[in-house]
């Protein structure tokens, strides 16, 4: 498909080829683990002990697996969180699995992540967390900054390709970095790695750790919430393209503690319609447990997920589009039974249609809504059985260049209604 765009936006305002991959891919995994896993606490202020992190069966290649078979691309790992236990054994610090009984201190997480994420064709990301409650310089910035540029180097150094970076916003308000000097260190070493959300961040936070987004869901824009803590949010001088990443846990909290159980199918389906469906990317977090091994219940319930997912939209149908005078007519090559509808537009020029709708034939609406992006995916309150359909486009340059439509008959189409559960609690430190 061609269509007239009719000015080129400034390159800030359009993706880079990097973004454009990231956005495609759109679904990881995140895992958080470290000492808090053997603490049953979220947050902890840098005194655990490291004794304390002893996973007995570490299986870095099973959370990988796990990841691939749901169909995701790409795995983030909490390398180092608020604590400042480093999974890694880092020249920076003792606190760290050096100094743990596992593997008598030889082993190296962020390591067996990295080669299980080589064996099973995924891409690795990091976590490292700007906050740190147990570095003893964290109260003097100049020494902590050479302290995390140190870290972030090693990290960027030795695990092979980077493709996100993960930078948490969480930690005393107003507290900086050393943004200018991270973002020199990543051109350098890591200069394809996605950045989320501070510094020079080429992805930005959705605002909520409910894993969803809202339409409009639009790419461009001057400012990111912060963190799910406070009203902080981050400002550029100018608009960028900045698109959203949609975190979520499968349980309750980030790290696996006793208790606690995966979300429903119902309630993933409806986090995957709000993320992936309206144009975001989504990263759900599997927590390891304490063996290393991934629980039972989570394992099964992020296979059932990824197996309704290809069940929904495992066989697409493509169809061929062609310019109309007020839209595109879409041709399905024969009468064909479908109930979901997923749109693509052209991002290459930026993110252009504001809004939309899909029509039948006889010019009824069967879905609409605001911002296509790289996939907007409706489902329809039932199946029909339609050869062609019609869709309208406002937006300057708008070009909706792929429709699929997808039949998932047979695989259930859960009620979505009453599947969101706001996260309210605060982690205990
Ligand atoms: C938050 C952190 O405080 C949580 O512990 C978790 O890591 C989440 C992904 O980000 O800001």
């Amino acid at each position: 498909m061609t269509g007239a765009v009719t000015s080129s936006p400034p390159p800030h305002l359009v993706p880079t080829p990097e973004q454009l991959t990231w956005q495609r891919d759109g679904f990881g995994v995140f895992f958080h683990f470290g000492v808090n896993t053997f603490a049953g606490k979220e947050w902890s202020d840098g005194t655990l002990s490291p004794q304390i992190f002893d996973p007995t069966e570490l299986d870095a290649d099973e959370w990988v697996r796990l990841a691939r078979d749901m169909g995701a691309k790409y795995v983030i790992l909490t390398a180092k969180h608020h604590d400042g236990f480093c999974l890694w054994p880092t020249a920076t610090t003792d606190y760290s699995v050096a100094s743990s009984p596992w593997k008598d201190g030889e082993g190296d997480v962020v390591r067996e992540v990295a080669d299980a994420c080589e064996t099973h064709g995924m891409k690795l990301g990091l976590y490292l967390s700007p906050w740190d409650r147990n570095a003893p310089q964290y109260a003097d910035a100049a020494a902590y900054d050479e302290f995390y540029l140190a870290q972030l180097r090693e990290l960027c150094t030795n695990y092979g390709p980077l493709y996100e970076l993960w930078f948490d916003g969480a930690g005393p308000a107003g507290r900086e970095y050393a943004w200018d000097r991270i973002g020199a260190l990543i051109d350098e070493l890591q200069p394809g790695a996605m950045v989320f959300n501070m510094g020079p961040a080429t992805i930005r936070w959705v605002g909520n750790e409910d894993g969803l987004a809202a339409d409009p869901v639009e790419y461009v824009t001057a400012s990111a919430d912060l963190n799910n803590y406070d009203d902080d949010v981050v400002e550029t001088a100018e608009a960028r393209y900045l698109p959203p990443e949609c975190d979520v846990s499968l349980r309750r909290g980030w790290f696996w503690q006793p208790g606690q159980e995966p979300k429903s199918l119902p309630h993933l389906l409806a986090i995957h319609d709000r993320s992936i469906g309206l144009g975001a990317s989504l990263l759900l977090n599997i927590p390891p447990d304490r063996r290393g091994r991934i629980d039972p219940e989570d394992k099964a319930r992020a296979l059932q997920f990824g197996q309704a997912l290809r069940d929904r939209f495992g066989s697409p149908h493509e169809s061929t589009l062609a310019v109309i005078e007020d839209g595109i007519e879409v041709d399905l090559g024969g009468a064909r039974q479908l109930d979901h509808i997923e749109l693509s537009e052209r991002l290459e020029e930026g993110q252009r249609v504001t809004s939309h709708r899909i029509l039948d034939s006889e010019g009824t609406v069967l879905a609409e809504g605001r911002t296509v992006g790289v996939r907007r995916i409706h489902r329809l309150d039932q199946a029909i059985t339609v050869s062609a359909l019609r869709i309208e486009t406002v937006g300057e340059g708008a070009v909706i260049e792929r429709v699929a439509v997808h039949d998932a008959v047979g695989a259930p189409v859960p009620d979505l209604t009453d599947a969101y559960r706001a996260s309210t609690e605060e982690p205990g430190s």
